[in-house]
């Protein structure tokens, strides 16, 4: 066998119960394969697929806290530091019922990539409870977020790990771990992103995942002779990632035709009305049924289904392996163009495949959602410098740093004879500047 196929097999071997990381890794993997043929010998002797798939630390704690009726409740928290060969580890941190190590491992694993790719000094991490902010109280949430920290701020900080935000985890929880973390520590600095704009949060940061996803999207069918004006656009989720990718999708004169949520889907053929969206999901956090009551027009249909529209672009923004080869095949017959992830790994390996393989311009999640953590960059240059830049300052720079990736995954694509394959792009320029780095600082 291959030195690849030797350590795919021995990870296999070893995480069997962490599905969604082995899923990321195989991806990975299986598009490096025509560069670590080149160079075999050297990259074994290196261990370098072996230092890439087994993460620096792993920190698993136990976060309790007190409900609003007085009973103690207790959570899992955890904190996988990927790796800092370019930069400090830097990656969201998810609440939701479904998380576990398998889930935290791949996210951290992706993010690796996806922050090279950036350009930007920062390494992966990412960290996150099992918690359920749904239904809970304000002074619930501010209580967990509390005790979550008090244990995790033992491992960060400014110049070693930096989380962010992701599902479930927004400008309200970001605010009050900042505030532990700094009752704590005594120290005000820029330890976390996606903070508030009064003490040291970056404009655009809120809608960067969201809006950087549509000038990769942009860019992508300028370069294909298109444009998305008039374009019929699917969207999936209706938080953060989605909410601002469908407002940039409507300035560039698309038409979002639909969103969803974790209990159904709306059809809005007029395109989604995002004052609507966000006072249901931002204001009342409610559910996105809600919706026809301020749109007579559109319709709701509860459970999955937001892939079977007409579309020609789709962008799924909700969560991972939401994407599935019985979806795919829908969006091909009804003649979609361009599939790009907004959420991390939202399309199983097999409709990917089946995308590729049928035309549709695919670009992965690593590459076309790395706007988010790109502005987490630039508001930890901010802290540093101790400065604030203009909407337009971080926008101008946000739109420069997606345009640039996209080239970037489009020529280390071609470099290896797989024209038009992004996710083999994304995954082999972000390994070269990391492995890079890996290499030239000796065993570590
Ligand atoms: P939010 O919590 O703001 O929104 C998540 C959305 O997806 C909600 O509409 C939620 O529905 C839905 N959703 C979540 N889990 C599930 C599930 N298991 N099944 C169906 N629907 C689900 O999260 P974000 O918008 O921040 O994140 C969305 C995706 O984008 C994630 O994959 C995240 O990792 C990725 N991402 C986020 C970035 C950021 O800066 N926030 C940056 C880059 C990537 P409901 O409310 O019903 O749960
Ligand atoms: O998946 C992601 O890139 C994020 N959730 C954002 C991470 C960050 O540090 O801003």
């Amino acid at each position: 066998m291959s030195y690849l196929k030797d350590v795919l097999a021995d990870i296999n071997r070893k995480y069997p119960y962490q599905p969604e990381f082995l899923q990321a890794v195989r991806e990975v993997f299986e598009t490096l394969e025509p560069v670590i043929s080149k160079n075999e010998d050297f990259y074994k002797k290196e261990a370098v697929l072996e230092r890439l798939a087994e993460p620096d630390r792993q920190i698993i704690f136990r976060v309790p806290w007190v409900d609003d009726a007085g009973n103690m409740r207790v959570n899992t928290g955890y904190r996988v530091q990927f790796n800092n060969a370019i930069g400090p580890y830097k990656g969201g941190i998810r609440f939701h019922p479904s998380v576990n190590l398998s889930i935290i491992k791949f996210l951290g694993f992706e993010q690796t990539f996806k922050n090279s790719l950036t350009g930007l000094p920062m390494g992966g991490a990412k960290g996150g409870s099992d918690f359920d902010p749904k239904g809970k109280s304000e002074r619930e949430v501010m209580s967990f977020c509390q005790s979550f920290m008090t244990e995790l701020c033992k491992y960060i900080g400014a110049d070693i790990d930096v989380p962010a935000g992701d599902i479930g985890v927004g400008a309200r929880e970001i605010g009050y771990m900042f505030g532990q973390f700094k009752r704590i520590k005594g120290s005000f600095e820029g330890v976390l992103t996606g903070k508030g704009l009064s003490y040291g949060g970056s404009l655009a940061r809120k809608e960067a995942t969201g809006y950087g996803l549509l000038y990769i999207t942009d860019e992508l069918l300028r370069c294909h002779g298109m444009s998305l004006a008039g374009r019929r656009v699917a969207i999936s989720g209706a938080g953060n990632v989605a909410i601002y990718a469908a407002e940039k999708a409507t300035q560039l004169g698309a038409v979002v035709v639909t969103m969803s949520d974790s209990t159904g889907w709306i059809y809005d053929p007029q395109g989604v009305d995002l004052a609507a969206i966000k006072e249901i999901k931002e204001i009342r956090r409610a559910r996105i049924s809600e919706y026809i009551n301020y749109r007579s027009t559109a319709e709701y249909h509860e459970g999955r289904g937001v892939w079977s529209v007409k579309c020609d672009v789709a962008l799924p923004c909700a969560t991972q392996n939401e994407l599935f080869l019985d979806d795919a095949k829908a969006l091909v017959a009804n003649g979609v163009v361009a599939v790009v992830e907004g959420a991390n790994m939202p399309t199983t390996i097999e409709a990917t495949k089946y995308l590729q393989e049928n035309g549709v311009l695919f670009v992965p999640g690593k590459a076309s959602n790395a706007g988010g953590v790109a502005v987490s960059g630039l508001e930890m240059s901010q802290n540093s410098g101790r400065l604030s830049w203009t909407f337009e300052e971080v926008d101008t720079k946000l739109r420069n740093i997606m345009v640039n990736i996209y080239h970037n995954i489009e020529t280390a694509a071609a470099r290896y004879g797989m024209e038009g394959n992004y996710v083999a792009g994304a995954n082999i320029a972000g390994f070269e500047k990391v492995v890079n780095a890996m290499t030239a600082q000796g065993a570590c």
